[in-house]
């Protein structure tokens, strides 16, 4: 039994996530959290949502709240989503607790003690209707470059130009619109990564194990010319985490808040503390996970993120946790996915594009969702949601080849033997080359969940199901049980025993259909199929069963295009 730490990257509290966020983070980590214990490790799989900086700030005012009351409202609401996408999380937190409080003023604290920390002085525009300083994408004006009217402080969308803000004709500011901007000075704190690189590189070049697309990028980023760059770790915004050193002040940093950045990475353990003190343990609990000095060296940590993410996570956060000299526990496994667009086009939360987490789960149950997903994640290369697609997969996978087989055999077997598994006959060579196949594909499938190579792992998935129906098609014990009753009873035994193997095996991807066929099958026996020709006999004869209701229903072409017009547009 192993010790598996597993985090997903913390969705961002301003709005419900689309798929393509959901796939790329949450839903993988979910399926290897929960594969992890049905292996029987201890698994922490820790999230929650990231709720600071301008974006934060902007929606709250935008919804008429304030920030912290917006910020409340909308963890409750990302939870009961996440709890209906069935995510397992041991604890879903908040960025801005007070355990994020205090650990990030403390890490705070010490990058400085151990002199990695220095104050620059900027010049930034202040606007002052709006009693704040903007960042760079809140001011907008003309592109000095094109004239395009609505460039933003640090890129013109029209041409591309990287911008200045004092660059732009006409500036004004996006939070009021006004043009009462001028420039101050401002003084913040640098983490100086640069004198950090070596330990970084040293540390990334251990990873012989990480996937292309995560290392490629944090290579790019460590190498580049300007690529690891002293990385300002404050802002002047009221909403986040109050700059402190340790719980000391900060002289010259009064009212001001660490970068959202700085602090949501820190929320992983933040928010395992906070698993603690909701259960009611001690700090030993939850440093057992993170600090290598109090137990936590043979715990394995796994992250899971789009690859929009990777930078803050192979050198950001790294350097923070480097920076500190402190013995924290660091990833050794960090997953990371392409992008999923939709239907032609990209999933957008700025522009409403797409079908977003509370939606799918108005039109159909999770399971349909997550095992499309899954089984189009977007690995080696982005993937795209069409509904042709998901129709097809969901109708075939799910209801032909899964649902059917279920519905099959438990009501043949009530039909023919009534409401206990028979006794008759034993199994011949077509039962022995099936489980020795089922085997075989079992070791596969293991191989790929432990490599979280996830589509892959699904389309082994479905190829086990598709054994038992091909077996099922050839055995055909609804003819052999007229002139073979006996025969005929075998086959339905290692039938329905099969059931409960794929409920097994298929939990990680689909657990409420999974439950459903363990609740049919009148067993509460999880134990993982590693021994097959024992799986295969669990159900002893006479065992009760159950014929389950439809586990998937198929989605129809009127369906199908009724979803599609629906979800074209735009969300408001
Ligand atoms: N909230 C971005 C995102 O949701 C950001 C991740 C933070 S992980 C520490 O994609
Ligand atoms: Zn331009």
């Amino acid at each position: 039994m192993a010790r598996i730490l597993i985090t997903s990257a913390i969705p961002y509290i301003n709005g419900i996530k689309h798929l393509g966020n959901l796939v790329g983070s949450q839903l993988p980590a979910d399926l290897f959290a929960r594969y992890s214990r049905a292996r029987g490790h201890e698994v922490m799989f820790i999230c929650a949502t990231d709720e600071h900086g301008t974006p934060a700030e902007l929606a709250a005012a935008k919804a008429g709240k304030p920030v912290d009351q917006y910020c409340a409202e909308m963890h409750d609401v990302q939870a009961e989503i996440a709890r209906g996408f069935r995510l397992s999380f041991d604890h879903f937190g908040r960025s801005s607790s007070q355990r994020n409080h205090k650990l990030t003023q403390h890490f705070a604290g010490v990058l400085a003690d151990n002199g990695l920390i220095r104050e620059v002085a900027e010049s930034q525009v202040y606007s002052i209707d709006d009693g704040r300083f903007l960042p760079d994408r809140y001011i907008e004006g003309t592109c000095p470059n094109c004239g395009y009217t609505s460039a933003r402080g640090d890129q013109c969308d029209n041409c591309t130009k990287q911008l200045d803000p004092t660059d732009l004709i006409n500036p004004h500011s996006t939070v009021s619109g006004s043009t009462n901007l001028e420039v101050r000075e401002t003084k913040h704190l640098y983490l100086m990564q640069r004198s950090l690189r070596d330990k970084l590189e040293a540390w990334i070049d251990s990873k012989h194990d990480w996937p292309i697309l995560t290392t490629s990028i944090a290579k790019k980023w460590l190498n580049d010319g300007d690529g690891l760059q002293d990385r300002g770790i404050t802002r002047d915004l009221h909403w986040g985490i109050p700059v402190k050193r340790g719980d000391q002040p900060w002289p010259g940093m009064e009212g001001k808040v660490f970068y959202v950045w700085f602090d949501a990475p820190i929320e992983y353990i933040a928010g395992t503390a906070e698993w603690a003190d909701a259960n009611g343990l001690g700090d030993d609990a939850w440093e057992r996970w993170w600090r290598t000095d109090k137990g936590a060296a043979d715990v394995t940590y796994y992250q899971f993120m789009g690859k929009d993410n990777v930078p803050f996570h192979t050198l950001s956060f790294p350097a923070t946790i480097l920076g500190s000299g402190e013995p924290w526990k660091m990833v050794d496994y960090l997953k990371s996915f392409n992008y999923l667009n939709y239907d032609g086009g990209q999933f957008s939360t700025s522009r409403g594009r797409g079908v977003f987490m509370d939606q799918a789960l108005s039109i159909l149950p999770s399971d349909y969702w997550r095992w499309w997903l899954l089984s189009h994640a977007p690995e080696s290369s982005d993937a795209e949601f069409t509904w042709e697609n998901f129709q097809a997969s969901v109708n075939k996978d799910l209801a032909d080849v899964l649902g059917n087989l279920v519905s099959r055999v438990t009501k043949f077997a009530k039909s023919k033997f009534g409401d206990a598994i028979p006794a008759g006959g034993a199994f011949g060579p077509q039962e022995t080359a099936l489980i020795a196949d089922l085997g075989a594909r079992i070791r596969t499938y293991e191989t790929l969940m432990a490599e979280m190579e996830v589509r892959k792992a699904a389309a082994e998935l479905r190829g086990i199901w598709v054994v038992g129906n091909e077996y099922l098609q050839s055995a055909a014990p609804w003819s052999v049980v007229k002139t073979d009753p006996d025969q005929a009873q075998a086959m339905i035994r290692l039938a329905l025993n099969l059931i409960r193997i794929y409920a097994i095996l298929s939990a990680p991807f689909i657990p409420d259909a999974a439950a459903s066929m363990m609740t049919a099958l009148n067993s509460t026996d999880w134990t993982w199929p590693s021994d097959v020709h024992a799986a295969i006999r669990a159900l002893p004869a006479g065992h009760e069963f159950a014929v389950p209701e439809n586990l998937f229903r198929k989605i129809t072409d009127e369906e199908r295009a009724e979803w599609q017009v629906k979800f074209a547009g735009v969300r408001t």
